[in-house]
């Protein structure tokens, strides 16, 4: 979707010495990505152009009452994103953000993605709202699994259904409490790649903002976070964040 004002690409001379001095002056920086900081790692996003995983969209399939009616197929969607994210690699966006936070005073990654990628890529302090998939737990005790290979989903020693540990549409997030303070007491916010649609991930610059942060966006398109950041980068996250340092 292109943003209304057609491809506003901004001064980028003009924002990076602004950007810079605030990066440079930033005591606490919160770094929140979304499906496009992945997206140059060949992962399809849920809503762009190449969005969706094999013709389903995420709020039919990643859905507790799907994975109720028909845990079989939901599982096999998993296992085939989780083929396609095993074979990918950080891009210049995960491993830039790394960087940052070893540059910055004090640091937090926000992830909505849950292709472990920012881990691969070196990032250490990172809260990774919506669980990770490589990782499965049992449905019904909770109980803790590591990968599995398995075509169907496992029965737990409980009689539970082992599902991947991920948040699905409708579920509560457990650190959303810790993400929520943490995004009230940063001083700037540095969002890539995220639609700002899903929530409540979607919500955390704007606390962010009204907490005083410097807010920057770095995305293709205008999103709501448009509206309140400081200063919107328009391009691909691996192109445009290396020349934020
Ligand atoms: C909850 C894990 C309550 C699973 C995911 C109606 C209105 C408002 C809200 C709702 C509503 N109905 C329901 C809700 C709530 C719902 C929600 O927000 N729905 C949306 C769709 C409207 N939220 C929930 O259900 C959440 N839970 O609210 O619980 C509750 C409370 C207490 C007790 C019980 C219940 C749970 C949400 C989590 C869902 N799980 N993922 C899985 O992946 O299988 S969400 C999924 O979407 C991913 O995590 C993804 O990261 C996330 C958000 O999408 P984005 O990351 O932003 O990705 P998207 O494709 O949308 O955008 C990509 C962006 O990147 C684009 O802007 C594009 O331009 C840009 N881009 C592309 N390439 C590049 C790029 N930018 C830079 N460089 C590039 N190269
Ligand atoms: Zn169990």
């Amino acid at each position: 979707m292109e943003h209304p004002f057609g491809a506003y690409k901004g001064t980028k001379r003009g924002k990076m010495p602004t950007i810079n001095q605030k990066l440079k002056e930033a005591k606490f920086v919160i770094v929140l990505t979304g499906a496009g900081v992945s997206a140059e790692s060949g992962i399809p996003t849920f809503r762009g152009e190449d969005g969706l995983w094999k013709n389903f969209r995420a709020e039919d399939l990643a859905t507790p009452e799907a994975f109720a009616r028909n845990p079989k197929f939901v599982w096999e969607w998993y296992q085939y994103r989780r083929d396609i994210i095993r074979k990918a690699e950080p891009n210049n966006a995960h491993y830039t953000i790394a960087k940052i936070e070893k540059l910055v005073p004090k640091f937090l990654l926000i992830t909505q993605n849950i292709d472990n990628l920012h881990t691969k890529a070196g990032a250490k302090n990172i809260i990774e709202l919506h669980g990770n998939i490589f990782r499965n737990r049992c449905n019904r005790c909770g109980k803790n699994y590591g990968e599995i290979s398995d075509p169907t989903p496992p029965t737990c020693q409980c009689g539970g259904l082992l599902r991947p540990d991920v948040v699905w549409f409708g579920e509560s997030i457990p650190q959303i409490e810790e993400a929520f303070q943490k995004s009230s007491e940063c001083d700037f916010v540095l969002v890539v790649g995220t639609s700002g649609l899903v929530e409540p991930a979607a919500s955390l610059p704007f606390i962010a903002k009204s907490s005083g942060a410097f807010v920057v966006e770095v995305n293709l398109d205008r999103t709501p976070i448009s509206e309140i950041a400081d200063e919107s980068l328009f391009g691909k996250a691996g192109e445009l964040l290396s020349s934020l340092m």
